[in-house]
């Protein structure tokens, strides 16, 4: 078999999403999710300019090859539009070997670990009694586990809660908005949550929370210890993570688990985290993370220090993404929990798609391959919209982390 054209779709079904449509002369084609918020024509021209015309020709089974030429073959390394690129051939060439062969991507890595992916999706509210309205459709919807996040008292806009009605969705068309940030206000409130959702639900559900990377390591050492007695699934991104050893004092305050790396793009941005067991859930995103051959090597890694994975599964990950991280979710021993933050009805209908969620798990489907394709009509329908995802400022004014 050879790949014969690979082209990108790029359309806005609702938000921004690039797929790579790798196709081959035995009339087989994959797809890959090639999105990043906010930079996805970066990526596009990436792929367009530099790494389509090294495919032509090339035999799509040679998938650990093709990684490697096109990582080390590039000399310049790293970086997330460079692995983003490199992750959408990666996920269409296991989409490819799916389907040529006849299986679902799960078999390819080992097959089944287990039945279904313990999903968790997001709950949000203005204030504490909106958080609690949402924690409880999302457990009448079937959710088993559940992020949490509330408007902070005193800050204008919090971070994961909607402006409006609509579904909370970071990226906005148009140039970046800024929202403001507070740590005191919000460390003294997010106890308060925690306490009242424990209150009202009991023990009987796992309860997560992301800081969105904004305290310093000491403070988030603080948080953790605040929120032992709510006994959470895990804290998200408690500080940047460019400097690992940060959290070696978040851990030794705390035993609240701890999960982080939605925006790393190298297995080595999470080597020491993960060899030092200084954290619990690694979060790298298929996506960007240089795609399934790169993830699973993490996740196997990770797996001797019994850190689990937490695959990012925000709606800026198209269901693309989705469908890989459920492939290689059922299949790896290490699984820990994947994200769930569900797309808008338009986004799944533009890519239709074999998983599905039931009773707190999702499910890949047992479609060869990925069991996702794209409605290249309907997505034309929906072309690219220039979008930011917004900045924060502190009260005073001073940039701070989003
Ligand atoms: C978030 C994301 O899902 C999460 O945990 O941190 O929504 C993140 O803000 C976006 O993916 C940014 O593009
Ligand atoms: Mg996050």
């Amino acid at each position: 078999m050879k790949i014969t054209s690979a082209r990108l779709i790029v359309c806005s079904p609702d938000r921004n999403f690039v797929t790579l449509k790798i196709e081959t002369d035995e009339g087989i084609y994959g797809l890959g999710d090639a999105t990043l918020n906010g930079r996805e024509l970066a990526v596009a021209a990436y792929l367009e300019e530099h790494v389509i015309p090294c495919l032509i020709g090339r035999d799509p089974f040679a998938i650990e090859d093709i990684w490697q030429y096109l990582y080390r073959g590039a000399y310049w390394r790293r970086g997330p539009v460079t692995m983003t690129a490199i992750a959408a051939v990666d996920v269409a060439l296991w989409d490819i070997k799916g389907k040529a062969l006849n299986t679902p991507v799960y078999n390819l890595l080992g097959g089944k670990s287990r039945q279904g992916a313990l999903v968790y999706t997001h709950a949000n509210g203005a204030d504490i009694p909106g958080a609690i309205e949402s924690v409880r459709k999302h457990l009448e919807e079937g959710y088993l586990a559940i992020r949490v996040q509330c408007g902070v008292p005193g800050v204008s806009s919090s971070y994961g809660v909607p402006k409006g009605d609509k579904p909370y969705e970071p990226a906005e068309r148009g140039l970046p908005s800024e929202s403001l940030w507070s740590t005191e206000k919000y460390l003294n409130f997010v106890p308060q949550l925690f306490q009242a959702v424990r209150e009202e639900f009991g023990e009987d559900l796992h309860l997560l929370h992301d800081v969105h990377h904004r305290l310093t390591p000491i403070e988030a050492a603080r948080l953790g210890k605040a929120l032992e007695p709510y006994h959470l699934f895990w804290i998200e991104d408690p500080t940047p993570a460019e400097n690992q050893e940060a959290f070696r004092l978040i851990r030794q305050h705390t035993v609240a688990p701890i999960a982080t790396g939605e925006v790393f793009n190298s297995f080595w941005d999470a080597h020491d985290l993960i060899r030092n067991q200084w954290i619990d859930y690694i979060r790298m995103t298929i996506v960007h993370g240089g795609g399934i051959t790169a993830l699973k090597k993490a996740a196997d890694f990770a797996a001797v220090y019994q850190v689990k994975t937490g695959f990012h599964g925000a709606t800026d990950l198209s269901p693309v993404t989705m469908a890989a991280a459920l492939h290689l979710g059922l299949a790896i021993h290490n699984f820990g929990i994947q994200e769930h933050m569900p797309h808008s009805a338009l986004t799944d209908q533009v890519f239709p798609h074999a998983y599905r969620f039931e009773a707190g798990y999702m499910y890949p489907g047992d479609a060869p391959g990925l069991g996702v394709d794209i409605d290249e009509k309907l997505a034309a329908e929906y072309p690219y919209q220039r979008a930011y995802l917004p900045v924060a400022r502190k009260l005073d004014g001073t940039l701070t982390d989003w």
